[in-house]
């Protein structure tokens, strides 16, 4: 029994896997997942390095509580230590930020923390202000950091401390916009739309990794699935569509999609869920989907946000932070926001690092720091060799904390922006787009309801997610929502549902 859906789900991360599941145990048949790498996960991919392992891309879950639908798999897969699943820790709500811990300035001093904690305060005032006028009419100011800096500049005349204390304020400042940047996936907070910002919606819980990695999550997925659904290092060309074409094996039937190749396969279909990140579809819409894309996708597609946040991992013989320590920041004490400089990116691209965070426990990680860059910096460090990344942060680390002799043993950097399939790390919403944007990518095509061949081509991905976008549970309630999409149009149509029982 079931239905013989020829559904063609393009890319095997976790909006695709979700749709797969989803559908097959809604009985559909007839699914394969195109993934153009060799490995399911796609933007969670968990590595070792030396002796313990890292995620090179997804790290925590973000909001680990009932409503998070990772969460409750990883729980259900028994994926997750007892403190993460614990009551307490997914009642907690600190609306995603990373409790700011160590501040280490470039003079190689320890900021205190009265000074630290009034800046992280007001920082998150602001942040929470730029947050609300999703509710209003009104965008006094373009872009969430236009209206951060302008903000931080009324603040900063009512300042009553001395001159040092006052730089040392804007320059942290300066520390928690970098930060904010790695957040959204941005190069900087210039480039985020404030209208549409508060768009974006926290769970609560206190945000979680996974001890095992983040891929055993994609791995027991995967095994709900029969073995040969994947078809590995397949990259796929187009995806034509509004057409009737033959099956291969079933000359008779006629189908309205085709699935074309890179290595000249062609897979018929009735529906393709095209899964490919933001970042490659910007790149290739043009040719992956024809007939081209309407223009209101386009614009759409063209209009949101997608850019770099990276990964810098350090291996230590011995720490040098304190053991309860959780975030090592880097305060760069010459910087300001209300400065308008254009950074050197080739020579300075080290300063764009907020900081580090340290991987916890010890007796499972040893003394491992993870780095964390976003924007034209972090592009550019994908060109450097490990040994000039190493040698700059060896430079950096010994330069805040004025010990000329740590030494970092080991160095892996993450590369999204480099990755083809990929072409960054995540969506934000940038300045002029809305959430109208995510519900035009969205639309299935073709876009009239009533064509007799309907939902040809779905989208789904993290960045089609209107409040979770960046996410991976976004990314898997996209993959469902798709899925729904076909298995209401299947169960709703009475002629098709007579096959489905
Ligand atoms: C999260 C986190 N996290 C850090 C870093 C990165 C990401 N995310 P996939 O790309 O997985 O799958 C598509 C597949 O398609 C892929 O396998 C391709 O190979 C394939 N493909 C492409 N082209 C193809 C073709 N032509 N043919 C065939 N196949 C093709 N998320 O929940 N917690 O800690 C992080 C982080 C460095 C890079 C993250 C995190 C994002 C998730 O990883 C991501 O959303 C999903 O895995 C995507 O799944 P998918 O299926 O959509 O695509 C206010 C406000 C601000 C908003 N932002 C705040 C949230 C913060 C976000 N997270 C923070 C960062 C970290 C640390």
């Amino acid at each position: 029994q079931g239905i013989d859906s020829h559904i063609v789900i393009i890319g095997c991360g976790m909006s695709g896997i979700g749709a797969a599941l989803k559908l097959t145990k809604e009985g559909f048949k007839n699914i394969k997942i195109i993934e153009a790498t060799g490995r399911s996960g796609g933007r969670i991919k968990t590595t070792t390095f030396g002796n313990v392992i890292v995620e090179i891309g997804a790290n925590w879950i973000h909001g680990p509580s009932k409503a998070n639908p990772v969460f409750q798999l990883a729980c259900e897969h028994g994926l997750l230590d007892s403190q993460a699943m614990s009551e307490e820790n997914q009642a907690l709500d600190v609306e995603g930020h990373p409790s700011f811990q160590s501040f280490y300035s470039s003079s190689g001093n320890k900021l205190t923390p009265e000074l630290t904690k009034s800046v992280s305060q007001l920082f998150l005032t602001l942040l929470g202000k730029s947050k609300e006028f999703i509710l209003t009419e009104k965008e006094p100011y373009p872009s969430v950091g236009e209206f951060l800096k302008k903000e931080i500049a009324k603040h900063a005349v009512e300042w009553k401390d001395d001159a040092e204390t006052k730089k040392l304020k804007l320059a942290l400042l300066t520390m928690m916009l970098k930060l904010e940047c790695c957040f959204s996936g941005t190069h900087s907070m210039d480039l985020v739309g404030l209208g549409a910002f508060g768009g974006y919606k926290t769970l609560p819980g206190l945000d979680c990794t996974f001890p095992g990695g983040y891929e055993g999550l994609i791995d027991a997925m995967m095994k709900g699935l029969p073995e040969s659904i994947v078809s590995y290092n397949n990259p796929v060309k187009c995806v034509h569509w509004n057409w009737s074409f033959r099956g291969a094996n079933s000359p008779e039937q006629t189908f309205p999609v085709m699935v074309e190749c890179e290595n000249g396969e062609t897979v018929p279909a009735n529906h393709v869920i095209v899964t490919v990140p933001l970042g490659y579809l910007k790149e290739h819409y043009e040719t992956l989907i024809n007939p081209s894309l309407p223009l209101s996708k386009v614009h759409s597609i063209q209009r949101m946000g997608f850019g770099t946040n990276n990964k810098i991992f350090l291996e230590f013989e011995e720490p040098f932070w304190e053991p309860d320590c959780e975030v090592i920041n880097l305060i760069w004490e010459d910087e300001t926001p209300l400065a308008d400089v254009k950074p050197d990116v080739n020579q300075f691209w080290m300063k764009k690092i907020f900081g580090f965070t340290v991987l916890h426990p010890p007796e499972r990680y040893g003394h491992v720091l993870c780095g964390w860059i976003a924007g034209h910096e972090s592009e550019y460090m994908e060109t450097l060799s490990d040994t000039e990344v190493k040698n700059s942060m060896t430079e950096v680390i010994r330069k805040f904390t004025g010990n000329p002799s740590i030494t970092p043993k080991r160095i892996l950097q993450s590369k999204w922006h480099s990755d083809p399939y990929t072409k960054g790390s995540y969506s934000y919403v940038a300045v002029g787009c809305s959430g109208s944007d995510i519900e035009n990518i969205v639309q299935p095509l073709p876009l009239q309801e009533t064509d007799t061949k309907p939902l040809q081509v779905l989208f789904a991905g993290e960045a089609t997610h209107q409040s979770f976008y960046s996410t991976t549970h976004g990314a898997l309630l996209s993959g469902w929502r798709e899925a729904d999409r076909l298995i209401t149009h299947y169960t709703q149509s009475p002629l098709i549902s007579q096959n489905f029982s």
